[in-house]
């Protein structure tokens, strides 16, 4: 028996080519899936049940089924994944190699159904054997792998290249535990931890045979290497390995699946085996345990920059793992490395991956042989930046200390790299050494730390903001110096989101109302949504839209009610603010509109019948060690729970705040929303991502002069929009003056009667102490003016009201702001950054 003798394992650690490279000497192997019909599906999942899980289907738990129906679905996509990595090989092209350590992927079985087309089949399949296939699709915990816009940005990107057939990678991390799960107790953010992959990940596909290998610590030395040259090393002192899991990136109805590459960190062999031979096996698991943590929690840090050691670690570990990959692994053997910017253009979502460019050199330098001149040269054409933030105390720093403990050699590359910018800096501007300080990649002061804004802008071909107005201010405030040195580096690409995810499957009703009136393809080409102007005016169309909305609304009252126990009345405008808690957003403006309508009620101020019923609702996490962010949580809950317990106000108006917002839930409360609240103080909010999501979804925006709101005002026009609050120049000129919002509060008695209420205990069980710390910020810091915006802010919400009353003439918004929101498809964005960065046509 010839098997018998060949049992002896080969070790083949030379795994070439990318992911799916067979390594048998057939190239292609005819990849069919699973047969398209009811009974081929059914077949196939009870293959994955019964011979892969090994269950029998009357003895299977709803988490075995959920199992198997996953991995039936993934069954259908995987023959497309396969040729869509094989068509790239065969033909390598200029690839988009996206950086981000975060991507919020939300849940992944309706988005792969809707992708294959298979909902229908799967649904009747999964009935024929008896099972609840909403049931099974509920059992779903989605990926939470980010924080908020950022990363769910990103989850849209790759989601438009893959629909668009763009040759791309996402490179990230992943995260053992994602975004905690939000709980209240008390009123107050409580939270738990994110076990999101304890019932198994039937997503993803982990290749522990194609390790990588990250080193950190140690320090550099000079030596003289074959030629007799001088070159400097690094002598690493620990290392870790990456172990990349794919996840398959399907577009939309079109054969094409990309791939998400995410690392995962684990301890690396010879440094177990040594410890573990020297008898100490506690020890050996211990450095395992100290490996593992590098991927085993997300920061949930929104906005706010987290310099912390482990998470210098986490950005340098996967950005190491994803150069290394792409250089050996994916690019076509020995292909010459000067000319690396003909394959590949990596964007660096945020500052968080840009220890990348350090990196490159040194691959390039140290692995590869290249001198600096020549590496630098094409370093400086595979990078570019995107900044999603304007809040300078956002921006990212690493103390030189630290940088230089843990990558003492990409230290001296960025001292390196700084010298030479700045020789460029003192030749533009011969003399002016302040301006030299300023555009340091090094700052001096609190304490020496790289600026990793500004190594990222000397070295990326283009820097972007993402909304009009951002971009700006990130080249006129945030980056001057820059802006005056290299005029034509800095470009905007406006943010866009998945019509797929945000449309089709958050609001099918909508989406089939839209099919039947303007046919198909708009999902792939959203600027057709225009074709539904005409219809803002037909008595028919406005009846069917106004029913959709409705359903919505009556579908989210019954979640809510399941999910949370928030009993919602059944008539009543939906406004809603969702996303991350954070004093520029201000939440806490939207607070004191609430009081004063409950104020103006209780106090007769208003006639009962004068007053638009309204339900607010709510989602918001804040940062764990957010104290103020979770001190307005609490004043929320306790201001919702009061008007709950006071019959004077429970037929006019309702306050819901259900917990634990995340992408899943988003898509059941936008599409019922008739108002979108995207109220932050103007010139803080880079973008925003879900005031377009709103606009899509057919609810009007009462808005701030900020972000993307600005572009979104100008596409469906002034009347289809309540904009309110001072503009940014304006806010610019305010604080120059010096803000002091007790004046506003003294002068003002709207405004003053609800922060009286607020700081009285009224809302708090007569304990004003429990009020205090939000009040008190409110009047004597306030940093985002929420005092400054009250009145007209109020001014809006009055015309609110009146719009609102005019029935048919808020459908007609609401139906236009659908029409014109086309330009916010991520697919618009991805063609702007393929025009503008990755492949500019000049
Ligand atoms: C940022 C910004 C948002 C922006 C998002 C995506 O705060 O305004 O829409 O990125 O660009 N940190 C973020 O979430």
């Amino acid at each position: 028996a010839g098997w018998l003798a060949d049992e002896t394992p080969r070790l083949d650690s030379s795994v070439k080519g990318s992911a799916f490279e067979p390594t048998s000497p057939r190239a292609t192997e005819p990849v069919v899936g699973p047969e398209r019909t009811v009974d081929g599906f059914a077949k196939a999942f009870l293959d994955e049940l019964n011979f892969e899980a090994g269950v029998a289907l009357k003895r299977s738990t709803t988490t075995d089924q959920y199992l198997a129906l996953a991995r039936t679905i993934r069954g259908y996509l995987m023959a497309d994944w396969l040729r869509t990595a094989e068509r790239r090989r065969q033909n390598p092209t200029k690839m988009v190699g996206y950086l981000s350590a975060e991507y919020l992927l939300g849940r992944q079985m309706g988005n792969s159904l809707l992708a294959t087309d298979l909902g229908d089949i799967a649904e009747q399949a999964m009935t024929s054997l008896g099972l609840d296939f909403n049931l099974l699709r509920a059992q779903e915990i989605e990926p939470g792998l980010g924080n908020g816009g950022l990363g769910r940005l990103a989850a849209c990107f790759i989601d438009s290249l893959a629909s668009m057939d763009v040759p791309s990678i996402g490179y990230g991390i992943r995260y053992e535990y994602g975004i905690f799960r939000q709980t209240f107790e008390e009123g107050r953010q409580v939270e738990v931890p994110d076990a999101w992959l304890s019932l198994g990940a039937p997503w993803e596909f982990p290749h522990p045979d194609r390790a990588v290998q990250v080193n950190f610590g140690g320090t550099t030395e000079q030596y003289i290497d074959g030629d007799g040259r001088t070159r400097p090393r690094w002598l690493p002192a620990w290392n870790v390995q990456g172990i990349p899991y794919h996840y398959m990136v399907p577009g939309y109805q079109n054969g094409v699946v990309n791939t998400l590459r995410l690392w995962s960190a684990r301890a690396t062999q010879e440094f177990d085996l040594e410890i573990f031979n020297s008898g100490d096996y506690a020890e050996a698991v211990r450095a395992q345990t100290f490996a593992e943590n590098i991927s085993k929690v997300l920061y949930p840090e929104d906005s706010t920059p987290q310099g912390r050691e482990l998470r210098l670690q986490q950005q340098y570990f996967f950005v190491a793992c994803s150069l290394k990959d792409f250089i050996d692994r994916t690019l076509e053997e020995d292909f010459d490395l000067t000319r690396l910017d003909e394959r590949i253009i990596f964007q660096l979502n945020d500052t968080h991956p840009v220890i990348a460019i350090p990196e490159m050199m040194r691959l390039l330098m140290d692995e590869h042989d290249m001198e600096w001149a020549a590496a630098w040269e094409v370093t400086s054409k595979c990078f570019a930046y995107t900044c999603h933030t304007l809040l300078p105390e956002a921006l990212e720093v690493w103390p030189v200390e630290l940088m230089t403990r843990l990558l003492p050699r990409h230290m001296e590359i960025i001292y390196r790299i700084n010298e030479e910018f700045l020789d460029t800096v003192r030749e533009a501007f011969p003399g002016d050494e302040l301006r030299v300080r300023r555009m340091s990649v090094i700052q001096e002061h609190p304490e020496r730390a790289v600026r990793m804004a500004n190594l990222a802008t000397v070295a990326g071909v283009k820097v972007n903001g993402v909304a009009a107005l951002h971009s700006e201010l990130l080249r006129d405030k945030l980056l001057p110096d820059f802006a005056a040195l290299w005029p034509n580096k800095f470009t905007n690409v406006t943010n866009g989101v998945t019509p797929r995810r945000f449309i089709r499957l958050a609001n099918q009703q909508l989406s089939t109302l839209i099919t039947d009136t303007i046919g198909p393809g708009w999902e792939t080409d959203l600027e057709r949504l225009r074709e539904l102007e005409p219809y803002a005016d037909d008595a028919a169309f406005t009846e069917s839209f106004r029913q959709v909305k409705q359903a919505n609304k009556d579908r989210l009252r019954s979640i809510l009610s399941q999910r949370d126990g928030i009993e919602l009345p059944e008539h009543a405008m939906l406004d809603v603010m969702v996303k991350r808690l954070h004093e520029y957003k201000r939440q806490t403006l939207k607070l004191l509109h609430i009081v004063s309508m409950y104020d103006d009620i209780t106090s007769g101020r208003v006639r009962r019948e004068d007053v638009v019923p309204r339900t607010f609702v709510f989602g918001a996490k804040a940062a764990p060690g957010y104290f103020m962010a979770k001190e307005i949580i609490f004043l929320i809950n306790s201001v919702a729970k009061t008007i709950a317990q006071d019959p004077r106000v429970t037929d006019l108006m309702a306050v819901a705040f259900p917990a634990n917002y995340n992408v899943t839930l988003a898509n059941k409360l936008i599409p019922a929303a008739d108002l979108s609240e995207q109220i932050s103080l103007a010139g803080k909010e880079a973008s925003g991502t879900g005031n377009m999501k709103f606009a899509l979804n057919g609810a009007l925006t009462i808005g701030t002069d900020d972000g993307a709101n600005v572009e979104i005002r100008e596409l469906v026009g002034d009347e289809n929009f309540f904009l309110f609050g001072m503009l940014e120049p304006e806010v610019a000129a305010l604080a120059d003056r010096g803000y002091t919002p007790s004046s506003f509060y003294e002068s003002n008695p709207a405004l003053k009667r609800a922060i009286d209420l607020l700081a009285s205990g009224h809302f708090t069980g007569g304990d004003r102490s429990l009020a205090a710390p939000v009040v008190d910020d409110l009047l004597y810091k306030d940093r985002f003016m929420a005092l400054a915006d009250f009145q007209s802010y109020l001014d809006a919400q009055a015309r609110v009201d009146a719009a609102y009353r005019d029935v048919d003439g808020w459908t007609r918004s609401a139906v236009l702001n659908v029409a014109r929101s086309g330009f916010f498809s991520s697919d618009r964005s991805m063609r702007d950054y393929l025009d503008r960065i990755w492949m500019p046509k000049s």
